[in-house]
């Protein structure tokens, strides 16, 4: 069976238990905390990083590599539109939100929850602000302007949808709500993506996992 390597909450993880539950692939999850430095886990993703898949023999670090493979290994439901140019906006979504976009969502996530909890530390507020208040605006403006008035990126919900949302689902842990009177349609593509039942399901999964519920 499928074995994913990994916590709940990571946004990367979340990607593949969605694709995987979407594509209604049986999987377990193998409990990895990031930031171990476990030596084990390190012999099979160097990078230390989660998630980790392990399929067989094939054994893949990287959200975006594993939903790839999936895709190609499992193509029943399509979580990628087989139109050439809207292929090519699904990955470059993915990159970017999944790239520049989740590193500030991860830096107020990291501030606001993990440095209280896990380092007995106050959150730093004034790089919150910078990147609250200077460094992610051009990037919910980008996302605003590439938002359908309804329904999905692509029609039908797909991987873009969850990854360009699943970077403020972590920062909304943290305290940060996407400003619905600055970025509408971006603010309603959250609230749909939250509702789908994978999404859901595994939203409800994360919040027992964090306490939250
Ligand atoms: N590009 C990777 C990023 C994975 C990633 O950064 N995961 C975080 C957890 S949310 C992690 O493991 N961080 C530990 C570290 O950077 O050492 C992916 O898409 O899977």
């Amino acid at each position: 069976m499928i074995k994913v390597y990994g916590v709940h909450g990571s946004p990367y993880v979340r990607k593949v238990l969605v694709a995987l539950d979407y594509k209604n692939i049986p999987f377990e999850i193998v409990p990895q905390m990031p930031f171990s430095g476990d030596k084990e886990y390190l012999k099979i993703n160097p990078l230390g990083k989660v998630p980790t898949l392990v399929d067989g023999d094939l054994t893949l670090g990287d959200s975006k590599v594993i939903c790839r493979y999936l895709e190609n290994a499992y193509p029943e439901p399509a979580l990628y539109p087989q139109n050439l140019t809207e292929n090519a906006m699904a990955d470059w979504y993915e990159d970017l939100c999944g790239g520049h976009v989740a590193d500030l969502a991860a830096a107020i996530f990291f501030q606001r929850f993990m440095r209280p909890l896990a380092f007995k530390q106050d959150p730093d507020e004034e790089l919150i602000s910078k990147i609250t208040e200077k460094k992610l605006p051009p990037m919910l403006d980008y996302l605003e302007s590439e938002m359908p008035e309804e329904g999905f990126l692509f029609g039908d919900f797909m991987m873009a949808d969850l990854s360009v949302v699943s970077p403020f689902i972590n920062a909304a842990y943290a305290g940060y709500e996407v400003d619905s009177s600055k970025w509408p349609k971006f603010a309603a593509m959250f609230s749909r993506v939250k509702e789908v039942s994978w999404v859901k399901k595994v939203l409800e999964q994360e919040a027992k996992a964090l306490g939250m519920s």
